[in-house]
């Protein structure tokens, strides 16, 4: 399928794909959102792919929504047309491990994009930032919500309130982000992680997003349940045999997502 404002790879089991508006440094509008959950969407149903990776440019992964395209819109305009929200949705309607590597700027609705994703990889030339107070906004998709529950308050509050931006050493620090690399060797690490993921059980990789996910929603208590049962239930797969006769039999699984 061809695509204006993003392109698609699929390579090794592992779905790249890339924003692609340099001139407005990745800038979420309506057409890039829609054909990055159309490519996701097609990713989910696409029995080749097992991870997802999403980037930018060195420059930005996405300095954010799109400001020339909200610029005149009204409440009215945005509230009945519930901006963003069935885009955004069918993000966390994926399935399968999504990666963000990031470098350069992740602002605003980019950063929460990030978020959106199952872990962030990011370069040394990273940006993290929530900087719609300056636009006499606040955050709209996960700003203060998912950011607050990475971070922490205070820099969460920090972040939100004075629009400063975190490097990537803070990210890191603070939790944001998974791991930091050179920013020429962002990609290869991306795809290496993807890489690893994709040879791993579907069913377990699900699984694991689907409980850490959890964590995030319900009580220890339940969410520890909820983990258990889990992992009950994949003493019902055959991969869960496979795995662990490999082990015993010193040889490499070969998972069969049954
Ligand atoms: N939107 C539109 N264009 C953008 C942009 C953006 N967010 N960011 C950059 N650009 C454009 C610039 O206008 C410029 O275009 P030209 O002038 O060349 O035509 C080009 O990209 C290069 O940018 P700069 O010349 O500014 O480049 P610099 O290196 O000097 O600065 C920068 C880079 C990232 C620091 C700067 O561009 C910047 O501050 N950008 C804006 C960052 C920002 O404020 N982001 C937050 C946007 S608000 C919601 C969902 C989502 C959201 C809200 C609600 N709902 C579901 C309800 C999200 C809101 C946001 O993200």
């Amino acid at each position: 399928m061809a695509y204006e404002t993003i392109t698609v790879d699929v390579d090794n089991h592992v779905a790249l794909i890339t924003l692609n508006r340099p001139d407005a440094l990745n800038a979420l509008n309506d057409a890039l959102l829609g054909e990055l959950a159309k490519a996701l969407k097609g990713a989910q149903e696409n029995d080749k792919v097992r991870c997802i990776v999403i980037t930018g440019s060195e420059k930005a992964f996405a300095a954010g929504a799109d400001i020339a395209m909200m610029r005149e819109k009204s409440f009215v305009d945005v509230f009945m047309g519930d901006l963003f929200t069935p885009e955004t949705d069918q993000i966390l309607r994926v399935r399968k491990p999504i990666i963000a590597a990031v470098s350069g700027y992740a602002l605003g609705g980019g950063c929460e994009l990030a978020m959106m994703c199952d872990f962030i990889i990011c370069s040394e030339s990273a940006k993290f930032g929530q900087p719609e107070i300056n636009l006499g906004v606040v955050a709209g998709i996960g700003g203060t919500q998912r950011l607050t529950r990475l971070v922490g308050k205070s820099k969460a509050m920090d972040m939100n309130l004075t629009g400063r931006f975190m490097d990537a050493e803070e990210a890191e620090r603070s939790g944001l982000v998974s791991r930091v690399v050179p920013v020429k060797k962002l990609m290869e690490e991306a795809m290496a992680a993807a890489g690893k993921i994709a040879e791993k059980s579907m069913i377990s990789a699900t699984v694991v997003k689907e409980c850490v996910n959890r964590a995030y929603e319900v009580p220890l208590s339940e969410g520890l349940l909820f983990e258990r049962r889990m992992f009950h239930s994949l003493f019902n797969t055959e991969d869960q045999k496979e795995g662990m006769s490999a082990f015993l039999e010193k040889r490499e699984a070969q998972f069969r997502d049954k």
